[in-house]
């Protein structure tokens, strides 16, 4: 079964990220991979980091001649910037430091919203710096690359993931139309990452103004997958129902505070007769809506998977928020550290890699597979089944 870790700190030498249960024989390509990097990058709002920060990644194992071998895949993605924040963020022992040699000063004004003083407490540090190096968002680039092999899987069985972003503060994209996987190019070519040109402009108006007023802003994000399997996850047992395997790898990813499968929020709201997707049967099984986001009982029905992450405001806020000095016990305004007004675009990009793990998790799980060949074979052989059915 698909398993990943990664590994790193924001600013130490690298992310690495280490994944375990890929069938032999997936091509992958290095191309591939720092393109599916540099869109999460992208994004009106963000901070100078993103300008400086190239991703360089290298493949450590698990890849020869541009396939995959069915032992763990290894990546590395050194941090550009790891040379301005050696001593900082040194491995080696050090005197008692006084001062974070970064910034000139221990953090201990913790951010609230942030991991910081929940972190502090748990692991008995008195440097914010120890909690925020690994609570800080850069780790979803390790996740980017699991992502990039997991759309790799579900590509060989012709399942496409994509993402958009449906709201930034108060504005919101129109519901319909849908976005394809053929829109994708222009998707990513919109500054927020919005379908509508309309809403994108407004988008950004919205992160500007934010911006103005040191403030920052949040937003959600939806994610699309086409040609999904029918059948995956599962009715019988809790904690392999694909709902909340979605619901828990969208929540999985910093900052998101609300995950939404299909109409969700809006269905609770709805009489039974419009709640859901009828059934008809025209030389197949269909539905006309999508309103269930492709789910029922637990598993996917075949065809569109739709589901929606919202994102809470970036807490590093150039205001400072009111908060209390863990040395001091005193009253005083968080630290702040270089950070981004609205990093919603790339935590849709984000979220599409986790939709793709779950999905090519649950994929490999009924498909089985040493070889990309057997996977195919098995998931031909159910699509065979099911026309018949
Ligand atoms: C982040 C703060 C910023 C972001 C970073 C996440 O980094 P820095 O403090 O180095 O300016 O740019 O995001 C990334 C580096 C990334 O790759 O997404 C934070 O505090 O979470």
């Amino acid at each position: 079964m698909l398993r990943f870790l990664t590994a790193g700190e924001s600013h130490g030498p690298g992310l690495v990220a280490t994944i375990e249960g890929l069938p032999a024989g997936l091509e992958v390509e290095v191309e591939g991979l720092q393109h599916e990097l540099a869109r999460r990058r992208l994004g009106f709002g963000r901070g100078p980091r993103m300008k400086l920060e190239k991703d360089e990644l290298e493949i450590l194992g698990g890849v020869r001649h541009g396939t995959t071998l069915g032992s763990p895949v290894a990546v590395i993605i050194r941090n550009t910037e790891w040379p301005r924040w050696q001593q900082a963020m040194s491995p080696e022992p050090q005197e008692e430091p006084e001062e974070d040699t970064q910034t000139g000063r221990k953090l201990t004004a913790p951010r609230p919203g942030h991991a910081d003083l929940a972190g502090m407490m748990k692991y008995d540090r008195r440097d914010a710096r120890d909690i925020l190096e690994r609570a800080s968002a850069r780790e979803t680039a390790a996740r980017t690359v699991v992502g990039y092999l997991a759309k790799q899987l579900l590509r060989t069985i012709e399942v496409e993931v994509l993402s958009h972003v449906v709201a930034i503060g108060k504005v919101t994209a129109p519901e319909s139309p849908l976005p394809t996987p053929a829109d994708l190019e222009q998707i990513d070519a919109s500054e927020v990452r919005c379908f509508d040109p309309d809403a994108s402009a407004a988008m950004i108006g919205e992160i500007e103004a934010a911006r103005a007023d040191r403030d920052t802003v949040g937003g959600v994000v939806e994610v699309l997958a086409y040609n999904v399997p029918p059948g995956l996850g599962s009715h019988v047992h809790w904690d392999r129902r694909i709902d909340g395997l979605l619901a828990g790898a969208l929540m999985s990813i910093h900052a998101i505070k609300a995950v939404e499968i299909g109409d969700g929020l809006e269905t609770a709201r709805r009489r039974g007769t419009e709640a859901h997707d009828e059934i008809y049967y025209e030389g197949g099984f269909e539905r006309r809506t999508n309103r269930a986001g492709g789910t029922e009982g637990g598993m996917t029905v075949g065809g569109l998977l739709r589901v929606r992450a919202a994102m809470k405001p970036i807490s590093t806020v150039l205001k400072g928020l009111e908060t209390v000095d863990i040395v001091t016990h005193q009253s005083e305004r968080a630290f702040y550290e270089r950070s981004d007004t609205c990093a919603v675009p790339a935590a849709g990009v984000v979220a599409e890699q986790m939709v793709a793990i779950v999905l090519a998790q649950e994929c490999q799980r009924v498909f089985g597979g040493d070889t990309i060949n057997d996977f195919r074979a098995a998931a031909l052989s159910r699509r065979t089944r099911l026309a018949a059915f």
